[in-house]
């Protein structure tokens, strides 16, 4: 069984998530993905969500791509969390290229193209013009 990882907030869940999560479980038979927690999106990545930790998890395990979705704390657990899951393939989109290479040690990584015209940001940019 092969086993993916990614990571990720997913907020306002939009088709950009799901073609990330689509073509991630693609590589493999489970995939496993680290939902950022309300804490590391303020403090760490600066984001203030619309949905709670707990809405986006719900909404994110309802998706028939995802088999698992665990928390994500901060920017230094991917290389425990690949050894705990016995992760063979650490997938994020290309946005994060070369940032996440060091797990290369322990895992095959791949980067893939994000999906244009679509982000959380975009969508709350519309959502105040109408
Ligand atoms: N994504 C995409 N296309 C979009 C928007 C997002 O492919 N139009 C991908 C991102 O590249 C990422 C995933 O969907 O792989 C989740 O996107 P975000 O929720 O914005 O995640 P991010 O803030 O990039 O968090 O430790 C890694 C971070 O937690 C990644």
């Amino acid at each position: 069984m092969k086993r993916i990882i990614t990571y990720g907030t997913f907020d306002l869940l939009h088709y950009g998530h799901i073609n990330l999560l689509r073509r991630a479980k693609s590589l493999g038979d489970y995939l496993v993905v680290g939902l950022s927690t309300d804490e590391f999106n303020w403090n760490s990545k600066h984001k203030k969500c619309y949905f709670s930790y707990e809405k986006r998890k719900q909404l994110l395990e309802a998706i028939r791509y995802v088999d698992l979705v665990i928390p994500e704390e901060n920017w230094e657990q991917k290389k425990s969390d690949v050894e705990l899951y016995k992760i063979d393939t650490f997938v994020i989109g290309d946005d994060w290229k070369g940032k996440f290479d060091f797990l290369k040690e322990q895992c095959e990584v791949v980067y893939l193209e994000r999906t244009p015209e679509i982000s959380t940001t975009q969508i709350k940019r519309d959502l105040e013009k109408l």
